[in-house]
């Protein structure tokens, strides 16, 4: 048997080895398996002609059609994605790299316009068939530098600023969609396909948005590393909002590498998002740079202790979230402990307050934010121009499943009486930038001179979305095998079981990306764990199946 495997390693140079589950050694071909391959090892085969992005495309599409019965992850595949492919290979052929990502796939969430054959809605009939004047910000730049728009992931409906009682990841247009970890898994969200998506390979990765927790969640409880960068790092020219105050667009990958290789594209100002030029850089740095296996060695890293709560089942993600902070120390970090939120109690009774000034900001912006989209489309084929219209026509349509998922947020903002111009907003956003701030991230940061702070990230988001600060989530732990299967109330997606993923979160001062992916990286190369936990669905398609065919 031994002589066996030596013989066939002086053999198979141009094949690979590989022991499968009965401990045989077999042999395999050396495509890379799409549920986890990098952008750079992809990148290295476009080089060598091992493939093309017409072959990376075609599997993508197959892999998305297998699993999109089940999951529902991606709402639309753009009609023109091979033709891109081909323009791309055509250029690589010639000597045209357009940026590090030429040529590789990804997905975008389905609130992110582009002006071509893919409609963006946020999930609502409402908006099909509307067009935009332009590709978004963040689009535009992802197609200069080559990046091929795959398609749209499905998000839970108007970014989860619709009702209050529906689900993660449904939209009336494009369904519920679900994880890929346990049977009817919640995927969390917003950005619900987007994080299904690249968790189990549907492209290299996608891009979500985030007002609180959109990017975040569900790249935590989807195996993902997610990166909710500083509000007005990246633009949302032409997104569908919920608020200018706390909206970021970011990238959601399986590797801090991948995220820090999509950010560097979509970082970067816009004349069209007037926040984007608050930017302390003409040009932002290009985030692989940060990629520092030993950069805890000599960091300050805190633990607000008072914003972690227990609850009935989340033991697993407190016992995984002390044993990262034994890994940090032995990286060299100093951890202080007790790096306290000096506004805790304010900002939970602010979170608990149906009225509450945190409930006053989305509501006051999305009324004057999403009327300014609107007023942007060239082609409105239902004249909506207001929440108003949009409330109307979501009462009327049947398929928008009114009124067993209400419009109680919608009524909310409406209710109100002003939008954004009226001094009581400006009041209400100052207390929120002050709870997420002063009173919580920057007070913490300054107050025991940190580089940054940790938490497990169902607890860290709705801090930095008040103030606008950055956050990076990369895979902490998932539930083991005995965990209790723990459903919604009223839909049945399964929020925790066996297992679902979670995240730790780093949070930093404004602009601090660099130093929030360098630890993320630093814990990432010393855990590596998603790759510990599989999911239950994968696509079977792979690069060998698409290539000469
Ligand atoms: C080929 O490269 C040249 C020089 O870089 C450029 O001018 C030309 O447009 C390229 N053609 C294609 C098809 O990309
Ligand atoms: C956009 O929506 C229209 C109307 O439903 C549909 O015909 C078209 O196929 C959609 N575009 C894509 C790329 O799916
Ligand atoms: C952006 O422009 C709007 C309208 O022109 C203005 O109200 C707002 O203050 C500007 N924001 C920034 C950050 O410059
Ligand atoms: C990595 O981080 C360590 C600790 O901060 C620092 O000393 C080192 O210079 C960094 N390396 C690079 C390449 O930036
Ligand atoms: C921080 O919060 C924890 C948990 O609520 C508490 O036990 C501790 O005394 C607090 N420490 C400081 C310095 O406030
Ligand atoms: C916001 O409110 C002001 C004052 O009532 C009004 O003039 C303006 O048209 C409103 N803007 C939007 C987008 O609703
Ligand atoms: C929305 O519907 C309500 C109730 O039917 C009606 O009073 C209102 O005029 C409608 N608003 C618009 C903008 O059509
Ligand atoms: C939520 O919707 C479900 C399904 O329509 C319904 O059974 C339930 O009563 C609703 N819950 C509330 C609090 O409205
Ligand atoms: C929201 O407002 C609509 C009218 O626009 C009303 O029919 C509905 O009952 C309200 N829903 C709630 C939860 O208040
Ligand atoms: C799962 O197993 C662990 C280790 O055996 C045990 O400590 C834990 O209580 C079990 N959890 C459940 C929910 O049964
Ligand atoms: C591309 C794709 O498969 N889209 C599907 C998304 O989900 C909706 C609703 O289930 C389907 O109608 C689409 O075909």
């Amino acid at each position: 048997m031994a002589m066996m495997i030596l013989f066939l390693l002086a053999f198979t140079t141009l094949s690979c080895l590989v022991t499968n589950s009965l401990g045989n050694t077999i042999e395999t071909s050396c495509y890379p398996d799409l549920l986890d391959v990098g952008s750079e090892e992809l990148v290295a085969g476009l080089e060598s002609g091992a493939w093309t992005s017409v072959d990376l495309t075609k599997a993508y599409i197959l892999r998305i059609q297998e699993v999109n019965p089940v999951l529902n992850a991606v709402t639309e595949i753009n009609p023109d994605a091979l033709a891109i492919a081909s323009a791309m290979d055509a250029e690589r052929a010639n000597g045209t790299i357009r940026s590090a990502l030429h040529g590789i796939p990804m997905l975008i969430k389905n609130n992110i316009a582009t002006s071509d054959r893919m409609n963006n809605t946020a999930g609502s009939y409402a908006l099909i068939g509307a067009k935009v004047p332009r590709d978004a910000g963040v689009a535009t730049k992802l197609r200069a530098a080559g990046v091929i728009l795959l398609g749209k992931s499905n998000l839970s409906q108007w970014a989860n600023f619709r009702s209050s009682n529906s689900t993660n990841g449904w939209s009336a247009y494009g369904g519920q969609v679900t994880g890929a970890y346990y049977p009817n898994q919640d995927p969390s969200g917003s950005s619900s396909g987007s994080g299904v998506g690249s968790s189990i390979g549907l492209a290299l990765a996608s891009l979500g948005t985030e007002t609180s927790g959109s990017i975040l969640a569900p790249a935590s409880q989807n195996n993902l590393v997610g990166i909710k960068p500083t509000v007005g790092l990246t633009s949302r020219a032409l997104v569908i909002p919920i608020s200018e105050h706390q909206d970021t667009v970011g990238p959601m990958a399986r590797s801090v590498s991948d995220a820090a290789y999509v950010l560097s594209i979509i970082a970067g100002k816009d004349e069209n998002d007037n926040y984007t030029l608050a930017q302390p850089w003409d040009t932002p740095p290009d985030y692989t740079n940060s990629l520092n296996f030993s950069s805890f060695r000599g960091a300050r890293i805190g633990v607000p202790r008072n914003a972690l709560s227990s609850s009935q089942y989340n033991q697993p993600v407190l016992d995984a979230f002390e044993d990262a902070i034994s890994i940090l120390k032995k990286a060299g970090a100093t951890v202080v402990d007790n790096a306290n939120f000096s506004a805790y109690e304010e900002f939970v009774a602010d979170s608990n307050d149906p009225v509450g000034k945190g409930t006053i900001v989305l509501s006051a912006d999305f009324v004057s934010d999403v009327a300014n989209y609107l007023s942007e489309l060239t082609f409105n084929p239902n004249n909506i121009k207001s929440l108003e219209d949009i409330s109307n026509f979501t009462h009327m349509f049947p398929l928008e499943d009114y009124p067993e998922r209400d419009t109680a947020v919608w009524n909310t903002s409406l209710s109100l009486g002003y939008n954004n111009t009226d001094p009581r907003f400006w009041d209400a956003y100052q207390y929120t930038s002050y709870l997420g701030g002063e009173g919580s991230v920057t007070g913490a940061l300054k107050a025991n001179n940190l580089d940054a702070l940790i938490l497990p990230t169902d607890y860290a988001y709705p801090f930095a979305a008040f103030a606008g600060l950055p956050v990076v989530t990369v895979p902490l732990g998932f539930y083991p095998s005995n965990s209790t299967v723990v459903k919604q109330q009223y839909w049945n997606l399964v929020e925790t079981g066996p297992n679902i993923p979670f995240g730790l979160s780093f949070m930093g001062n404004k602009w601090s990306e660099e130093t929030l992916i360098s630890f993320a990286y630093a814990y990432e190369q010393r855990t590596k764990t998603r790759s510990k936990v599989r999911p239950y669905i994968v696509p079977n398609t792979q690069l060998k199946d698409v290539i000469n065919t």
